[in-house]
């Protein structure tokens, strides 16, 4: 009988979360996970900024380009420091940094060596997948302050994704072998990132499983584009698990 109260517009527009309502913004456990989901996209943004310019040393010609790309990070990383700022939270800059220190190590040592490949799919797909997919999430149950921020940030992160995935697909024939061992080593670091962090993201009613899902759309997706078929791609998401 309560089924047909409920206004049948609001379940087409959005999912489950409408239903089970958005959480409680001012509780002390809310502000706590925030301050550290808050300091993760904040150092992610900065990371992000950081790996653009620095690719842009190895691709001269498109330097500008990747300066561009790289200011819209910087951006990025404003907007979610005003989200943080706006519920009076404080970030845990030092839990974010010691959770990306993985992925930063294995970029720095692929720049060092002047590995694009590597480069390219640590930041332009991992890490922006692993961003789409949370904002997508978040999105749904974030206060209308950082909505309107996070769905103005995620259209930005598919130019990134793209640009990614433009370089990978157009040098696939001499890099497909060094992407999937890329691969290997950086998408069990994503699933570990997404273990350590699924616990605060469910006090912000972000559901782990609707996170891996929303993840592997946008991961296998840009494989699809760069060129890889499908047992390729399936081969490569098993990384995640074994
Ligand atoms: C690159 O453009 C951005 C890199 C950021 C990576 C963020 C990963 C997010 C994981 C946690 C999900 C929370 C989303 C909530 C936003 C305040
Ligand atoms: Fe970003
Ligand atoms: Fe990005």
């Amino acid at each position: 009988m309560t089924l047909l109260e409920s206004p049948r517009a609001d379940v087409l527009e959005d999912s489950s979360s409408s239903q089970k309502g958005l959480p409680d913004f001012t509780t002390d456990e809310y502000k706590d996970a925030y301050s550290r989901i808050n300091a993760i996209v904040i150092e992610g943004e900065k990371e992000a900024h950081d790996n653009y310019v620095s690719i842009g040393t190895l691709i001269p010609e498109q330097a500008e380009e990747l300066k561009k790309l790289a200011m819209m990070e910087l951006r990025h990383m404003k907007g979610f420091t005003a989200c943080g700022r706006n519920l009076g939270v404080k970030a845990d800059m030092e839990f974010a940094e010691k959770f990306f220190a993985p992925l930063h190590g294995n970029f720095q040592s692929a720049l060092k060596v002047g590995d694009l490949t590597s480069c390219f799919l640590i930041q332009a797909i991992l890490i922006e997948a692993f961003a789409i997919s949370a904002y997508h999430v978040y999105i749904r149950v974030a206060d209308p302050f950082a909505k309107k921020i996070t769905e103005n940030v995620v259209k930005d992160e598919y130019l990134h994704l793209n640009y990614g995935q433009e370089w990978l697909k157009a040098n696939l024939e001499t890099c497909k072998s060094d992407l999937v061992k890329a691969n290997k080593e950086n998408l069990p670091l994503i699933k570990s990132m997404l273990d350590q962090v699924a616990d605060d993201a469910e006090v912000l009613q972000m559901d782990k499983e609707e996170l891996m899902e929303e993840f592997m759309i946008a991961y296998q997706d840009s494989l699809l584009e760069i060129g890889l078929d499908s047992r390729e791609i399936a081969r490569m998401a098993i990384a995640a698990v074994v």
